[in-house]
């Protein structure tokens, strides 16, 4: 699905709309000045990047909240900008390398992948499994609904009538689980979605996990994948800078085993590293985060030990 020469995209995004914490905005700023353009073309990759995306056209200065939802006209014109960057990307056969930001953002790059293969899959990796409708969210952080939105399920709120219900249920899986809300655990249910949340991972071990993820939504190992890693997958040892951390995470290996795993597949078409937020910590906390994030791309783009 990548065409050759393989061309990597950055698509920097710093956005933090669709949570209330500063600073998440920066993270994609951090990744890029820690070198990650220039170790994607010692991978071999062309890389295309041209500046971070500013959205600055966005002007939504009368953004009241809809229902409890927060920043909702913001989030929706930015993530809908993000679409359409990220959907050129891959028509023209480019992997798409979108840092976040807040994972809101994936609203956008999913949109954007679906629109271009509809058949494709997504391995979806983080603590949180972001299901929330507008009928079950608590927080109105519209960084914990995108997925919702993506599916089509609970009701519809009409200034997201841009994002088409284009993902299946059986298209989706997550990996890394551990702080699920109550509505969204009744969601992932009633709608047969697969989970492997840490519990799993402590079962059957990352290999297993893996294999057993991409037997479910990607039985013949021949649909395109779109990988969106939330750094607060991984444990907040390992990922301390992030708004919403939760103890109990994946090992630095396990996180890396994921990616390889997808980039052995030769099937993924784009990537999403969001949630890194370096004003969360302290300045070496930081930059362990942004370490992380980096080697996390360099493993989903061919990275590989020996
Ligand atoms: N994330 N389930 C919580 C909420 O506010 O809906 C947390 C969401 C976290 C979202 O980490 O991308
Ligand atoms: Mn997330
Ligand atoms: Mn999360
Ligand atoms: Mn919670």
């Amino acid at each position: 699905f990548i065409t050759e020469p393989k061309t990597a995209a950055i698509v920097g995004c710093p956005f933090s709309g669709g949570q209330p914490k500063a600073g998440v905005d920066r993270g994609p700023i951090h990744l890029v000045e820690a070198g990650l353009v220039q170790q994607l073309e010692e991978l071999g990759w062309k890389v295309k990047f041209d500046g971070h995306h500013q959205f600055e056209e966005i002007n939504t200065t009368d953004d009241p909240p809809i229902g409890i939802l927060k920043n909702p006209r913001l989030v929706s014109r930015v993530t809908e900008s993000v679409a359409k960057v990220v959907g050129d990307h891959v028509k023209k056969g480019e992997l798409p390398v979108t840092l976040g930001g807040d994972h809101s953002l994936a609203m956008g790059t999913i949109s954007g992948t679906l629109n271009s293969h509809p058949d494709a899959c997504v391995v979806w990796v983080d603590a949180h499994a972001d299901i929330n409708t507008i009928e079950t969210t608590e927080s109105g952080n519209i960084h914990g609904m995108p997925v919702s939105f993506l599916l089509g399920i609970g009701s519809k709120v009409s200034e997201y009538s841009w994002v088409k219900p284009l993902l299946k249920p059986e298209r989706l899986v997550y990996i890394g689980l551990r702080d699920v809300d109550a509505g969204e655990k009744r969601i992932l249910r009633e709608n047969g979605i697969k989970a492997f949340s840490m519990h799993e991972v402590d079962r059957y071990g990352i290999g297993k996990v893996v294999e057993m993820a991409l037997d479910h939504v990607n039985p013949d190992r021949n649909r395109p994948i779109h990988l969106s890693f939330d750094v607060d997958a991984l444990d907040p040892t390992v990922a301390p800078s992030t708004g919403t951390p939760v103890r109990g995470g994946l090992t630095f290996r396990e996180g890396h085993y994921i990616c390889e795993a997808v980039y052995e597949t030769g099937l993924l078409v784009a990537l999403d590293l969001m949630e890194v937020n370096p004003s969360l910590a302290d300045a070496a906390a930081v930059e362990q985060t942004v370490a992380v994030g980096c080697s996390l791309v360099r493993s989903a783009l061919g990275e590989t030990l020996l």
